[in-house]
C-alpha cells in the first residue's frame, strides 16, 4: 500500500520503542510497562485511564486517580520524556466562567485535546448519573468548568483536535449509569461548546467477532491522516466472569466523520500482561491518549490497564492502518451517515 502520513506537528522527543522480533500483531507494549504503579503519589492509591498531551517542551497529564476514599478525581501532571510523571498530589481545582469554585464531584476517564490555542479536558462526571464534563485551560493553572455538552447517561467524550466546517466535533457514547451493558459511537458539533447538535450514529457494537459484542466506546482524540481519522476505541465483550475490555481501530473519513471507512475485524491490544488482567478490575485495557509524531508516522497510545496503572504501546500510522484496512469488516450502517 502507498504511504500512509499523519497530518500534523513533528514530536521528536515522544517515548518510543522498536517493535520486537516476533510481535504479534499491529501494536506493541512499552517494555518497562507499567508506567505507573499502584500508589504512585502520596494518598493516590491507583492512577489509570489518563490523557497526556504536549505543552511547550515538555508533556502534560491530566490523570484519573483515586484516593483511598475511592472516589475519582483528575490530577495534573508534568514530564519530560512523557514516561515518568510528576503528579499533583491535590486534585485540578476548576472554576466556573466567573472564576468561582466549580468543581465535580467526581471525575473519570479524562481526553485531553488541544484545538487551535487552547486544550479541553474532557471527562466523565456525576450529573445526576454518569455524563459528560468538560473544561478548557489556555496555561494549565486556571482551569475553566464549561457547562455539561450532554443530557444523562453519557460516557467517553472525545473532542476531535480540529473542527470540520467552522463547528467543533465530538463522540460520545450514550449510556446507563451503571455498568452499561449496550452502547454504540455518536457524533455531535458544536459552533461555541454550548450548543450541541446535528448528532449521527458513528459504529455499532458487534461484527462477526465477539470481543466487541456489548459495547463500544471512543478512546483517544483521532489522528488526522492521508486515509482519514484514524481512531482507537475500546470494544468490550461480556463473559461468565464479568467484562473484557480490548482496544480496536477504525478509520473515519475525513471530512463525514460519522461514516466509517475501515473497520478492523480484531482486536488490537487485549488484556494479556499481568498489569492487565490483574487489579482493581481484572481484564481492561482503556485507551485515552496517544502521542504521535507526523515526520516519522510514529505513535504512542496511553491506556488504562485493569483500573490500576497506566500502560503505554506503539505502533505507526503506516502498520496501523495498513493492518486495519487488510482486516476491514463492515458492521451494519457503518459506512452510512449515521441518520435514520
Ligand atoms: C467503565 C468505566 C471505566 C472503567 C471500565 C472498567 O464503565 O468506568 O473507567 O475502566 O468501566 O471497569
Amino acid at each position: 500500500m502507498s504511504e500512509v502520513r499523519i497530518i500534523g506537528e513533528a514530536l521528536k522527543n515522544m517515548p518510543w520503542q522498536e517493535k520486537p522480533a516476533g510481535a504479534q500483531g499491529p501494536v506493541w507494549r512499552h517494555q518497562q510497562n507499567p508506567v505507573i504503579e499502584r500508589n504512585p503519589v502520596e494518598g493516590i492509591s491507583r492512577i489509570f485511564n489518563s490523557a497526556v498531551n504536549v505543552y511547550g517542551d515538555q508533556f502534560v497529564g491530566v490523570f484519573r486517580a483515586e484516593s483511598p476514599n475511592s472516589r475519582p478525581q483528575l490530577h495534573l501532571g508534568w514530564s519530560e520524556d512523557a514516561l515518568d510523571w510528576n503528579i499533583h498530589k491535590e486534585p485540578i481545582e476548576f472554576v466556573n466562567e466567573q472564576g468561582e469554585s466549580f468543581n465535580p464531584r467526581s471525575a473519570y476517564d479524562p481526553r485531553l485535546v488541544k484545538v487551535e490555542d487552547e486544550y479541553y479536558i474532557i471527562w466523565c462526571t456525576d450529573f445526576y448519573g454518569a455524563a459528560i464534563g468538560m473544561a478548557r485551560t489556555k496555561d494549565f493553572k486556571t482551569f475553566v468548568r464549561l457547562g455539561n455538552p450532554f443530557l444523562p447517561f453519557n460516557r467517553n467524550g472525545v473532542l476531535f483536535p480540529r473542527k470540520i466546517n467552522d463547528n467543533f466535533i465530538m463522540l460520545s457514547r450514550p449510556s446507563d449509569s451503571g455498568h452499561t451493558p449496550f452502547g454504540d459511537i455518536f457524533i455531535s458539533e458544536s459552533p461555541d461548546l454550548v450548543y450541541w447538535g446535528k448528532h449521527k450514529h458513528v459504529m455499532s457494537r458487534g461484527g462477526y467477532g465477539w470481543w466487541q459484542n456489548v459495547k463500544i466506546g471512543g478512546g483517544p482524540a483521532p489522528i488526522e491522516t492521508t486515509e482519514g481519522w484514524l481512531m482507537f476505541y475500546h470494544g468490550v465483550t461480556g463473559t461468565c466472569n464479568g467484562f473484557v475490555y480490548s482496544m480496536g481501530v477504525a478509520i473515519l473519513d475525513i471530512n463525514e466523520p460519522s461514516k466509517v471507512k475501515y473497520r478492523c475485524q480484531n482486536f488490537v491490544l487485549t488484556p494479556e500482561e499481568w498489569y492487565e488482567e490483574r487489579g482493581f478490575v481484572n481484564n481492561v485495557v482503556f485507551p485515552c491518549a496517544t502521542l504521535h509524531d507526523a515526520e516519522t508516522g510514529k505513535i504512542a497510545i496511553y491506556y488504562g490497564a485493569a483500573d490500576t496503572y497506566v500502560g503505554v504501546a506503539y505502533t505507526t500510522v503506516q502498520e496501523i492502518v495498513e493492518y486495519c484496512i487488510a482486516n476491514h469488516e463492515q458492521v451494519g450502517e457503518d459506512a452510512e451517515l449515521g441518520l435514520i
